[in-house]
């Protein structure tokens, strides 16, 4: 199956980190793509009409597509580890999902509005309430990381996520005052399947 996906993207990260954690990654073949609002590939057009990655082509020629969907899917093939797990945790674990997605989505809206929108036509108010957002989701991480189990799809999602962060938004130095959240991290970036899917871009 060939995975199309972007160094920077923390969505393709996470299916990447999922496959590692999984055992899958051997399985995977990994095509760099480029994904616009104003314009994406025509590769990953022909396989997701949203025109974003990540997308996983299977090899019947079936395309997948969010990073949920993918990462669920890869998580069904796993003959050891899950990401996902079943009964109450699942609940808990997809919210910190949803969570963390959601918290990327603000980021990569604020992104597109830095480097994109042509200088005249950004609106402050706009950014100001993604990094809100932001900043709220991060709070949440703050009260939850001292009770998550260690490995699920929602902290491979929440790690993504500051990984982005790091990436992209140093200025809004989301360790300050948060150094729960900071000591979790710091643990959870050494995992071989963090460090082998550094982002870069
Ligand atoms: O918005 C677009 O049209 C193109 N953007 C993307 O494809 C981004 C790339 S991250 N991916 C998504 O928005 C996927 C979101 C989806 N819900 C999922 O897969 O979970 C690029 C990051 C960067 O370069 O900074």
């Amino acid at each position: 199956m060939k995975l199309l996906y972007s160094p920077a993207s923390p969505y393709a990260r996470k299916v990447l980190v999922l496959a590692h954690e999984t055992g899958l990654i051997d399985r995977i073949e990994v095509t760099a793509a480029t994904a616009s609002p104003t314009g994406s590939a025509a590769e990953v057009a022909a396989h997701n009409p949203l025109g974003k990655i990540p997308a996983l082509v299977l090899e019947d020629g079936t395309a997948l597509y969010d990073s949920r969907v993918i990462c669920e899917y890869l998580d069904g093939l796993s003959a050891g580890p899950r990401l996902f797990p079943e009964g109450a945790a699942r609940w808990d674990a997809l919210v910190r999902q949803a969570l963390a997605d959601g918290l990327l989505d603000a980021a990569l809206l604020t992104r597109y509005e830095r480097v994109l929108r042509p200088e005249a036509q950004r609106w402050e108010s706009w950014e100001a309430g993604q990094t809100g957002k932001i900043a709220a989701a991060l709070d949440r991480f703050e009260a939850l990381v001292a009770g998550m189990p260690t490995l699920d799809i929602g902290t491979v999602a929440m790690a993504c996520a500051l990984g982005y962060l790091d990436l992209r938004f140093p200025d809004l130095a989301w360790r300050a005052g948060r150094p729960a959240t900071a000591a979790w991290y710091a643990a959870f970036e050494g995992r071989p399947s963090m460090t082998a899917t550094i982002p870069k871009g």
